[in-house]
């Protein structure tokens, strides 16, 4: 059976969250780079395996599947060692409010489609864009530190790594990309750190993929 294949992008960070997973379940994938600066995702070859035009991508013998807490959701229940959920059903839920939050509320704000539609049909400049996306990561933010008050111990939901780091991480490195302040979020700040700190996040980083810089 030949590898699974994960189209992604060094520093798209919804490729990173799967990134993660990956390597917090022991999975090994073969990286396939679609370049977004180049447009790539948007050209007639990536479109026939990937219709949303977007990374990341999985694909393995007979099956393609977009949306990265999707392909993490199926791989938590192909390979569920360890689980990326808390097994509390509150806790769970929470896990979940926060990747949600990341995933369905900041996240496309700042996507690159959405800055380049800022700027071809409202003439928004780069530093426009980058007010714009630390806006959403603000806001969204805020609702996150508050939560982890709540749930935080080592890590974003008590002790362990769950998807919620999963979407943490990447976001915050997208966060100081945009020049977010984040010193009004200590807990989310710690978080990531503390992630970050584990190999599996580390390994996942997009410093450390092909075609960085
Ligand atoms: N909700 C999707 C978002 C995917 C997405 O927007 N990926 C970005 C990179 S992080 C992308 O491919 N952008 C290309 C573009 O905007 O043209 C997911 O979680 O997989």
């Amino acid at each position: 059976m030949p590898e699974p294949i994960l189209y992604g992008y060094w520093r798209s960070s919804a490729a990173y969250r799967v990134r993660i997973a990956l390597n917090l379940k022991g999975i090994t994938a073969t990286a396939a780079p679609v370049d977004l600066r180049q447009g790539e995702q948007r050209g007639q070859a990536y479109r026939a395996m990937a219709p949303a035009g977007l990374v990341p991508m999985w694909e393995e013998p007979g099956f393609r599947l977009g949306q990265s807490l999707a392909i993490i959701a199926y791989l938590d229940e192909r390979y569920p060692d360890p689980p990326l959920l808390p097994q509390d059903p509150r806790l769970r839920a929470a896990c979940r409010e926060i990747a949600y939050t990341i995933a369905c509320d900041i996240h496309p704000l700042g996507n690159l489609r959405v800055l380049e539609k800022l700027g071809a049909d409202l003439g928004a400049d780069g530093a426009a864009k980058t007010a714009w996306a630390a806006g959403w990561i603000t806001a969204g933010f805020d609702a996150i530190e508050a939560r982890l008050a709540e749930t935080a111990g080592a890590h974003a939901i008590g002790d362990r790594v769950t998807l919620a780091d999963i979407c943490l991480v990447p976001q915050t490195y997208n966060a100081r990309r945009f020049e977010v302040d984040l010193s009004p979020y200590p807990r989310i700040v710690a978080a990531d750190a503390a992630a970050r700190a584990l190999a599996p996040f580390a390994a996942a980083a997009p410093e450390h993929q092909p075609g960085s810089g």
